[in-house]
């Protein structure tokens, strides 16, 4: 864009003054207006349809979010009421401003403007009142377009976002022939009004955008841009394009993220080595873990190592009674290996830490193999604890005459359930609760529920449909395969799951699966090896943030690292596959979106509003910090805004918190439009003069020569701005008018926009050579030595290496050091949706 259109678009040129209160139009009555209106929609279709070339729908808010369905009819932006960016509240204050500009519409203009003689005045005044309102009021409410953002070319953070959109062309030439001493209503900046009055195809130009699949009307007609707005984008092959938030990171192999339906929105992360870390709303994490059983839970830093701290499940009752329980790998005497179900309560004085002293042990089951330990605890909604085992190991169950997982007197390969609010009549610190499946079966263990699973990893409950409360109960698990076949069950009372007769829908083991007794329960979907090795069970997506994802049983592959989704068929209750895939650069440009994520899906995750995360790590050893929890976005819909704003209670915090630095860099990042030409290097062969006089102060030191690189270049300093700079300044000083409060809110978010770049305008525009220099200032100023996520402190560094778990730290530089230089100046602390 030309100086010319900047300083025309300067915000501050739009602002409406009430200069012309004595023209006003009168009281007009809201009908006519209506008709006006609509008679006024005749008059667009007469615009040309301009060549649309192929395009991704990429529809963005001014707020820079996807667009959303109103939840109510919109009186004023009719026009996107199905599906757009404004809610009644915003409805209203357009209206309001368009009667604001209406107020300075005078009688004679409607002449001009209509430029025809005949016809009675009222005629020619609705003649004239279709092109104030086709355009002042079609610019208004193209604020609530589904592409808001391009049309006000609030995308581009080096260009003033306009106060009136982008006109194509065509349309604009034919508003200027018919309207153009409208304008100066419009508009109290005299260039452009010069321009109006001058030069017709300049003042189309400045007007214009540079993108014409987004200038107005050309962004209504397009309709791959239209056709799916506020669908699931799917990309050419079909795949459901998904983004991805990140939320925490320098995890050790997180197995587990969850919370305690306490309303104060923590999270709780697992670590596989024994730790349980609390996260805050706002991302940050407490320095003291919440619980540390390092000391007793067995697993090694080998990346195939199953055992260690594998489950957790908060009693449903914990915010009154303090109960939580946990599963994990012990080594019990020399060689026998078990995992251990037991019981912990929170602290009496710290609600961030659990009490190490508490525990209580429910039962321990031994463990024949290494492998396959199961490791999920949840609660149903009948209140009873499920404990999910493993077959015990090794390969093809083969332990006893037909494996452990078909054999009912046995506790692995299980679902086991149990009531723990209450001792049993013989001591054990649990009862059988009255309608579990085998109870009169002999030989058959009582808290036996389901059988034949094979390694249940990853179980949920779905929470239901949120209105009609569909599905709510139904356990999910990922039960992983032995050669062929993955896949995902839904668990039910008394269900044979096949294994080890079966793997997923094929016989394993042919003489059990042709036993007419098998009668197994078949599951929803199998994947085959080629897809993935090994899968993480998922949950069903009920939150509230993404309404298209509704329903969609959101799951993964640890091998392959491949995200998937499941979709019921209601009618038939089966379920089939929905591809998902990271959505392209495009999809996911929204501020702090990402799409990409490390390979190893370790496990997923629901937040107490049902928004869903998942766990995954880019090198699978249990001491490797390098675990990332990621949060679904869905790109092409949100819900409206302040829906989905859930309160959280109070946390009272003892320790120190270790503030979130996201290191993944975000799509925004890496799609920045390299729209402003690199700034001259001012050289210096000597050192740089002294700018600045001595000035009496003492307390002020005297400057310190400034380093020059390599180069002999120097870092310009923030005062050093080009002068397109100052209209931004200039803009922030605009006098108070009916839209200032606008102008002053889209300063606001673009300001916050930038602040989510890490930089305002004064950093942007400082030069490459400068980086050097700055970046060391930043990285000092988020201390490179803190520890982020999950990271180790050296006391428990220590420990681990006291247990040859981990190696001494020889290295001081770690790859995370790289990463993380590269997310300097990012604050996404103070970000919406920042927090887990
Ligand atoms: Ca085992
Ligand atoms: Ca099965």
């Amino acid at each position: 864009m030309s100086t010319d259109l900047d300083q025309l678009w300067d915000p501050c040129a739009t602002c409406v003054v009430r200069s012309h209160s004595d023209d006003k139009i009168g009281a007009k009555s809201h009908t006519e207006l209506r008709v006006w209106y609509r008679s006024g929609r005749l008059f667009i279709t007469i615009f040309l349809f301009t060549f649309v070339k192929d395009a991704t729908p990429h529809p963005q808010c001014l707020d820079f979010q996807p667009p959303f369905k109103p939840p109510y009819h919109l009186e004023f932006c009719k026009d996107y009421e199905k599906f757009g960016c404004c809610d009644q509240t915003t409805d209203n204050i357009i209206a309001e401003r368009y009667w604001d500009i209406m107020d300075f519409y005078e009688i004679p203009e409607y002449e001009l403007c209509d430029g025809a003689d005949e016809g009675s005045q009222l005629e020619r005044s609705v003649g004239a009142a279709n092109m104030l309102q086709t355009n002042s009021v079609k610019s208004l409410k193209i604020e609530c377009s589904p592409y808001a953002a391009h049309l006000f070319d609030a995308e581009d953070p080096y260009t003033p976002v306009r106060l009136l959109p982008g006109l194509c062309s065509n349309y604009c030439l034919e508003f200027h022939r018919k309207c153009g001493s409208v304008v100066k209503h419009l508009t109290d900046d005299p260039g452009l009004r010069d321009t109006c009055e001058k030069d017709r195809s300049k003042f189309c130009h400045l007007l214009n955008l540079a993108d014409q699949e987004y200038c107005y009307p050309n962004v209504l007609r397009n309709s791959l841009l239209n056709n799916n707005l506020g669908h699931v984008l799917a990309d050419r092959k079909g795949c459901l394009q998904l983004c991805l938030m990140e939320v925490a990171n320098g995890l050790r192999n997180p197995v587990l993220l969850l919370h305690a339906s306490d309303d104060t929105q923590r999270m709780f992360v697992a670590e596989q080595v024994g730790f349980v870390w609390v996260y805050l709303v706002d991302g940050s994490r407490l320095e003291e873990p919440f619980l540390d059983l390092s000391g007793e839970v067995l697993t090694t830093p080998w990346s195939g190592d199953e055992r260690g701290f594998l489950g957790m499940a908060f009693h449903p009752h914990y915010r009154d009674n303090g109960r939580f329980f946990v599963y994990y790998s012990v080594l019990a005497g020399q060689k026998v290996e078990k995992v251990r179900i037991s019981e912990l309560r929170v602290s009496m004085n710290d609600m961030n830490k659990a009490d190490p002293m508490s525990e209580r042990v429910i039962f321990e089951i031994e463990e024949p193999a290494a492998n396959h330990n199961g490791g999920q605890l949840l609660f149903g909604l009948d209140g009873y604890l499920y404990i999910f085992t493993g077959d015990g190991g090794k390969a093809g169950d083969p332990f006893g005459k037909f494996g452990n997982a078909q054999n009912k007197s046995a506790l692995l390969g299980k679902v086991l359930r149990i009531d723990v609010n209450g001792n049993s009549r013989d001591g054990k610190p649990y009862r059988i609760p009255q309608d579990n499946p085998f109870l009169i079966d002999a030989g058959v263990r009582p808290e036996v529920y389901a059988y034949g699973l094979r390694n249940p990893w990853r179980c949920s409950v779905d929470q239901g449909d949120p209105v009609s409360q569909h599905g709510r109960g139904r356990i999910f698990c990922g039960d992983v395969g032995q050669s062929r076949y993955e896949e995902i069950d839904i668990i039910e009372r008394g269900g044979n799951y096949g294994w080890r007769a079966k793997e997923g829908f094929e016989c394993f083991d042919v003489k059990l699966c042709h036993n007419s007794s098998l009668r197994d329960v078949l599951p929803i979907f199998a994947y085959d090896h080629h897809v993935g090795k090994s899968v993480t069970g998922g949950y069903v997506y009920r939150g509230c943030e993404s309404p298209n994802l509704n329903g969609l049983y959101l799951f993964g592959d640890f091998m392959s690292g491949r995200l998937m989704a499941l979709q019921e068929d209601r009618e038939s209750g089966s379920w089939s596959e929905r591809s998902v895939c990271m959505g392209n650069t495009t999809t996911c440009s929204f501020p702090g979106l990402i799409n990409h994520h490390h390979k190893f899906i370790i496990s997923f995750a629901e937040d107490q509003a049902g928004e869903l995360y998942f766990l995954a790590t880019s090198y699978s050893g249990s001491t490797s910090p390098f675990g990332t929890i990621y949060k679904f976005v869905d790109p092409s819909r949100r819900a409206p805004p302040g829906k989905c704003r859930v309160k959280a209670l109070p946390v009272k915090v003892k320790g120190k918190r270790v503030p979130f630095v996201p290191v993944e860099r975000t799509v925004f990042e890496l799609n920045e439009k390299p729209t402003r030409p690199p700034f001259k290097k001012v050289k210096f062969t000597t050192k740089p003069p002294v700018t600045s006089l001595p000035t009496t102060t003492k307390a002020s030191p005297a400057p310190l020569p400034r380093e020059t690189d390599v180069r002999g270049t120097i870092p310009m300093e923030p005062t050093q701005q080009p002068i397109r700079h100052e209209k931004t300044l200039k803009a922030k000083s605009c006098p108070k008018s009916p839209n200032a409060k606008f102008h002053k809110k889209r300063v606001k978010l673009r300001k916050e926009k930038n602040r989510q770049k890490g930089r305002d305008c004064v950093k942007k525009t400082a030069p490459r050579e400068g980086v050097n220099v700055n970046k060391v200032t930043l990285l000092e100023g988020f201390g490179v030595n803190n520890t982020l996520g999950g990271a180790t402190t050296n006391e428990q560094d220590r420990r681990l290496e006291a247990k040859g778990m981990i190696r001494g730290k020889s290295s001081p530089k770690s790859p995370r050091d790289t990463t993380r230089a590269r997310s300097w100046g990012r604050d996404r602390g103070r970000r919406r949706g920042g927090r887990m």
